[in-house]
């Protein structure tokens, strides 16, 4: 009996030791702080702007948009011409379409950003609001910036006012009883002309879900503006498509009217389509673009990443964002136009070309402000490597790290992000198994291979990060 019960205590030993090597062998001693939250469940499959009127990314992870403009680009009517002139190298940069400013006269003629919409159908070829040209250019210098885009494979989206216009000549209004600037009957093109009929309120409609900045506020409950935005094959939608030969639209202010009109333009139309609908509520987002069919900005990533990286919590990362709701139907970007609150931005910009949705590129980040070898690395990144559902691995403060699960055979990758001022180091379990891997950033020299299991210890340097995956 004593004998058995010796055995007993040294097979015990024995078995604890060794379960206790074999732990330290194959297992990283942080792991219990690795609580793996799964962010995204789908197929797999990258974000497209595929549709009828154009094919789908040549890339695994999906394409880039860059904004081709920011507020008061150099007026003299040479903007189209600077666009095309950068066409090859954003090929190059692996940039896959390109969202342009509305490109009709508007009431500031060549002085005009294009949100004072009068002629729908005057892209610089009418003397009229006191010009020829936009402030970009000539009809023919915008066709030959979409031919020239459509010749490398890039495609080319429309910026469309529908919520208001300006520009009319003044008229007796009898709905509001005073003189309102609602005659649109002289524009010089003579098509799509408006008057008080049309604009908010008339017989038919009070008012819609918002105006803006006191301009006419276009009805699009009347039949007449319905048939010129979308029905009339010589209408807007058309002509913009078939004419002009735009891919796809981006929709400003969206707020200003129901989703069902950008819904009516999607059905009729076709094309790529995105909504500014300003505002940080997810749920309102994502009400917005189920209601449109249509992608939308995602603000409340927007908003999310300027607290998380500008006010150092990162963790906030784990937040709902738009993208994570519907990765199909979010359109992610860092700055734009109208706002640029981030100041931590390659820290942005690493998030949003690492993650889902479609991200966008602001043209002066790209060209006058970030360092454009680290925005190409990035953007080469998104394209080759992320791919497939997203898994956030760990967020703290000044600490994030995420992982792309990859998809038909594309390996994914793994984001490390450090808003600390030191060098950070951690193990996290990985998809790639006895696999060496490296930093497709270069800011870490590492090589390591993960374990059996798929545990491996990675690194990122201060203020910076590091994106792994497989070493092939
Ligand atoms: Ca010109
Ligand atoms: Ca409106």
């Amino acid at each position: 009996m004593k004998k058995i019960s010796h055995l007993f205590t040294f097979l015990l030993l024995y078995f604890l030791f060794h379960s206790c090597i074999k732990k330290e062998e194959t297992e990283p001693l942080n792991q219990n702080e690795i609580i793996p939250i799964q962010v995204t469940q789908h197929s797999g499959k990258t974000f497209s702007t595929g549709n009828k009127l154009s094919k789908a990314s040549v890339y695994p992870g999906g394409g880039v948009m860059i904004q081709a403009f920011y507020w008061d680009v150099p007026s003299g009517g040479t903007w189209w011409d600077t666009v095309a002139e950068k066409i090859p190298s954003w090929q190059q940069a692996g940039i896959e379409s390109i969202w342009l400013p509305p490109a009709t006269k508007g009431q500031n003629g060549a002085y005009s950003m294009g949100y004072d919409p009068t002629d729908y159908f005057d892209f610089g070829n009418y003397n009229q609001n006191g010009s020829v040209e936009t402030r970009f250019g000539s009809k023919t210098e915008l066709v030959t910036l979409i031919t020239t885009a459509h010749n490398y494979g890039i495609q080319v989206f429309a910026d469309i006012v529908l919520n208001h216009n300006s520009g009319g000549q003044s008229e007796y209004n009898y709905f509001t009883q005073s003189n309102t600037w609602t005659d649109f009957s002289q524009i010089a093109s003579g098509k799509f002309k408006r008057s008080q009929y049309d604009f908010h309120p008339n017989d038919l409609h009070s008012n819609d879900s918002g105006s803006f900045g006191g301009f006419p506020d276009l009805c699009h409950d009347k039949t007449y503006v319905q048939d010129w935005l979308w029905n009339r094959s010589d209408g807007v939608g058309k002509y913009y498509r078939d004419v002009m030969k735009f891919d796809g639209w981006r929709f400003d202010y969206v707020k200003g009217f129901e989703p069902w009109v950008v819904k009516e333009w999607n059905s009729h139309i076709g094309g790529f389509s995105v909504g500014e609908y300003w505002d940080s509520n997810v749920n309102t987002l994502e009400w917005w673009a189920n209601s449109a069919n249509s992608s939308v900005f995602d603000f409340a990533c927007y908003y999310k990443m300027h607290d998380a990286f500008d006010g150092n919590n990162l963790s906030l990362l784990k937040d709902d964002m738009m993208w994570k709701r519907n990765p199909f139907k979010a359109v992610t970007f860092v700055s734009n136009h109208d706002t640029n609150i981030i100041y931590n931005k390659m820290l942005a910009y690493a998030y949003i070309l690492t993650h889902e949705g479609y991200p966008t590129i602001f043209y002066r980040d790209y060209e006058e402000w970030l360092d454009k070898n680290k925005m190409n690395n990035l953007i080469w990144i998104h394209n080759y490597k992320a791919t497939g559902t997203t898994t956030i691995l760990y967020a703290d403060n000044d600490e994030y790290i995420a992982r792309r699960n990859g998809y038909n055979g594309n390996p994914g990758l793994i984001v490390y992000l450090n808003n600390s001022n030191n060098w950070l180091e951690r193990w996290v379990p990985t998809n790639w198994y006895s696999t060496q891997i490296k930093d497709f950033t270069g800011n870490s020299n590492w090589y390591p291979t993960t374990q059996s299991g798929g545990w491996v210890k990675i690194q990122a340097p201060p203020k910076s990060y590091t994106i792994w995956s497989v070493n092939q």
